[in-house]
């Protein structure tokens, strides 16, 4: 456990403020003195974190790598200082020098270095991971630019950089005594010497420097500090004289360029993927850097044997993305460490696991042969040769079903199928939700589940409520402690206690006011940050979550015209309706037209319904600008409806769902993706379910039978409100500006059905679901118990929960034990 004293503290934050900046603290900025603050903090941690190395290899540990290209880790000064229980006793040293903690808090830029869930998640497990007490690096990317930081201007979306490493990190290690070199482009040479042997030479390559930076990943009450390795590029040595004497002066340029370019950005991509070649470089880079690495580390503790190395190392790949693992994993072995091919396989096969996080096709990566080959050659080949050898296997297994061998093969119509390649060379294949796994075995990974049915396996998501609700909603997190204990901190299962209290009056009571307070702090950002005011009595009914057209965030909106079109035209209607705030918040990939289209919607329709005096403020609209982890933590806590509305069998697992519902608000959703298990959980009648199911989505997927037309032409309020996209009712200065919106629900558009996520479908029985809302909220101790009732239900979405399964039957890694002292 770390000692917390409260006067070394003290002088440490004093003689950083010094140091660092040659003043006294009462005039540094701000800026400055959250940094004094995280460097104090991170030399209370950095015993541990020496010690947590030390045992690591002491024990002789199994080491899992997360390999992901996303770590949405969110600001870490709070979140570190909750997990060394010492939040408090910090907040109180700094009040005592004058400082607040919240005000430090927010100057710390807000790592984006993800999209959305999949990179969110992957910061849970790392949090999971270190609190459970297991020896894992969360291995990625240290994209200079991370997730574009979005403004709104009249209405627009426009990307911003987000330049988070202006001010430096304090909470990295830049660790230069690990780079390695990862080598793109340039020919083999193979040739065989007289026993047979086959020899690659690799030449005209260009190749990067890998410079690992470290950050600690603190435990909750566990001792251990695990490692974020995110790898950065340097040129191998700036100005090449030896190229430049050889006229080689181009190349020399080259590689730097490369250098520079290759870490630039993260590519703003949710569900969807680029194809582009900046984003392969990327992928082979911190791929490369890694298994380098890993095969380093462990000669080096291992008497320079790479003997054992399957059963002290696994290779977890966050979806196709880092697929590489499995290729390059082969190469090291074989070019570099003298292995055979059947040898290097079966540590290949043992030491990797693939999750699949999508179905979306538009999700799904191949890469072209030509261009692959061309910036990895080596790699090629031997792709190559899993998938000839995967063929022969398939072949006999199923002799002369050559439609089996076309769908099934890694390597087909000049194109490289990265999840293919992903499954063939891994131990383990796992989805993210039951649906979303039962989807995938029957539907799109079929004829795999079929060849290999024992490397299935679901996972169903979690998230951390160290950050969600202990750090995130204060209020609620001592609410709960005050009644069962800090138990939950490490066992959500405990909030099952929480049941005891669903009928007490008192506890209602309080817990309603908790909702409340937490509404006013949302209230106050949203005027700060977006100038809008908003009713903390008002139902603050919230969808946060990247804009997708498959999470249908148009269905929110044009239900919000059809409530407003509702409220104006009738009287009966308006005197029902409860006030209600519907708040957005989202990102658009840059080039995703639809998206930013319905951004602008939502925002348009905000200014004129929010000025509307005629409605009496029944109905509020609300886009919060730059959502991001750090305002994610006050909205999750001040929300009282979760919208979870995406078609079904789209949405592989969702995680704000989760949130939502661990801070006490009921799920107004579809039965899709993680959904389902919360209904389960909290049973029916303490959730807003309406819709599709996934069997009936899939079925006119495949069937079709489904026209929009028909309800267009028979629902005359729908068709009033489809109207007014191309009417000018939201955009008078350029009625037809809504128009593609419009035809994405009525007209087939290239190979693209109309209405493909059957949005026309669902929206009378969304609009009832979410009068159900409205009806149960005015009966408030009704509606107080089903919100209490959440955060009772909540234990199975825990992170540790998944990891603890992830462990189980995938990594089987044992705890790391910490001496004390060490
Ligand atoms: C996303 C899914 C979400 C899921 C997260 C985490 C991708 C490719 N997938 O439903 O859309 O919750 O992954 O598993 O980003």
């Amino acid at each position: 456990m770390i000692f917390f004293d409260k006067d070394t503290f003290k002088r440490s934050v004093e003689d950083n403020v010094k140091l660092f900046f040659r003043k006294k603290i009462g005039n540094a900025s701000k800026q400055e003195l959250f940094q004094a603050v995280a460097y104090a903090v991170k030399d209370q941690i950095i015993d541990e974190w020496i010690a947590t190395h030390k045992a690591y290899e002491q024990q002789d540990a199994k080491i899992l790598y997360y390999m992901s290209m996303e770590f949405l880790m969110g600001r870490a000064l709070g979140n570190m200082l909750i997990n060394m229980s010492q939040y408090d006793g910090v907040r109180e040293v700094l009040r005592e020098l004058g400082l607040n903690l919240n005000e430090l808090e927010d100057q710390e830029p807000d790592p984006a270095l993800g999209n959305g869930g999949l990179g969110r998640l992957a910061a849970c497990f790392l949090d999971s991971l270190a609190t459970l007490g297991y020896g894992a690096y969360g291995c990625g990317i240290r994209y200079k630019y991370g997730m574009f930081a979005q403004r709104i201007r009249d209405g627009f979306q426009v990307e911003v950089p987000d330049n988070w490493l202006k001010d430096g990190n304090p909470f990295e290690i830049r660790r230069p005594e690990y780079a390695c070199k990862v080598k793109f482009g340039g020919q083999m040479d193979i040739t065989s010497d007289k026993y047979g042997k086959i020899h690659y030479d690799y030449k005209n390559y260009n190749s990067v420097l890998a410079v690992p930076y470290d950050m600690p990943i603190v435990g909750y009450g566990s001792g251990v500090v695990n490692t974020l390795r995110i790898w950065d590029a340097e040129p191998i040595n700036t100005f090449n004289l030896d190229s430049f004497d050889r006229g080689d002066y181009a190349k020399a340029i080259e590689q730097e360029n490369l250098a520079k370019t290759i870490v630039e950005v993260l590519y703003p991509n949710d569900n969807h993927t680029a194809g582009k070649l900046l984003r392969l470089k990327q992928q082979y880079f911190f791929v490369s850097a890694t298994v380098q690495t890993a095969i380093r580390k462990y000669r080096d503790t291992h008497n320079g044997s790479l003997k054992g190395f399957e059963k002290k190392v696994v290779f977890q790949m966050n979806d196709t993305h880092p697929t590489l693992t499995v290729p390059e994993l082969m190469r090291l072995l074989m070019d570099e460490n003298g292995y055979e091919w059947d040898e290097a396989w079966e540590i290949v096969k043992k030491t990797c696991a693939y999750t699949n996080h999508t179905i979306m096709q538009e999700a799904m990566e191949k890469w072209p042969v030509d261009l692959f080959r061309e910036l990895l050659p080596r790699i090629y080949s031997i792709i190559e040769e899993i998938d000839k050898r995967f063929a022969a296997e398939i072949e006999k297994k199923y002799p002369g079903d050559y439609d089996r061998l076309g769908r099934m093969r890694i390597i087909n119509h000049g194109q490289i199928r990265m999840a293919f390649l992903a499954i063939v060379g891994s131990f383990s294949v796992n989805g993210v939700a039951q649906v979303h796994t039962e989807i995938l075995k029957a539907r799109e990974l079929h004829d795999f589940y079929e060849y290999w049915p024992e490397k299935f396996n679901n996972k169903t998501n979690g998230i951390t409520q160290r950050r969600f609700l202990a750090h995130g909603n204060p209020l609620l997190a001592d609410f709960v402690t005050r009644r069962i204990g800090t138990g939950w901190m490490t066992d959500l299962r405990e909030m099952e206690r929480l049941t005891d209290y669903l009928d007490d009056e008192m506890s209602l009571h309080e817990f309603a006011d908790i909702k409340y307070q937490n509404k006013i702090r949302l209230a106050q950002y949203v005027k700060q940050h977006n100038g809008i005011d908003i009713d903390p009595f008002s139902i603050y009914d919230v969808q946060v979550k990247r804009l997708h057209e498959y999470k249908r965030q148009l269905m929110n909106i044009l239900h919000v015209m059809y409530l407003y079109q509702k409220i104006k035209n009738d009287r009966n209607f308006a005197a029902k309706f409860y006030p209600r705030t519907f708040i957005f918040g989202a990102k658009a990939a840059a080039g995703y037209h639809l998206a930013k289209l319905t951004i602008k919607l939502i925002n348009d329709v905000a200014e004129v319904v929010n000025r509307d005096t005629s409605i009496h403020g029944k109905l509020r609209v609300v886009f919060i600008e730059d959502y991001k982890v750090s305002n994610a933590e006050l909205i999750f806590a001040a929300a009282d409806v979760s919208e979870q509305i995406s078609t079904a069998s789209k949405e592989a697992s969702g995680t704000s769902n989760m949130k939502f519902m661990l801070n006490g608000a009921p799920t107004l959703g579809t039965m899709d993706g993680a959904n389902i298990e919360i209904v389960e959980e909290v049973g029916q009648e303490n959730a807003f379910i309406f819709g599709l199911t996934p069997e009936e989505v899939i079925a006119y997927e495949k069937n079709g039978g489904y026209n929009p037309e028909e309800i267009f032409s028979q629902n005359d309020e729908l068709r009033d409100v489809l109207m007014q996209l191309v009417n000018g009712t939201f955009s008078p200065e350029n009625p037809e500006l809504y128009r593609d919106l419009y035809a994405s629900l009525l007209r087939p558009m290239g190979s693209s059905p109309a209405d493909r996520y059957f949005i026309l479908k669902d929206f009378m029985p969304y609009h009832e679901a979410s009068m159900r809302v409205n009806d149960i909220y005015k009966d408030r101790s009704a509606w107080t118990r089903m919100c209490l009732l959440q955060v009772a239900k909540c234990g199975k979405f825990s992170s540790d929960r998944t990891i603890s399964e992830y462990v189980r039957d995938i990594w089987h890694l044992d705890p790391i034990m910490i001496q004390e002292g060490d």
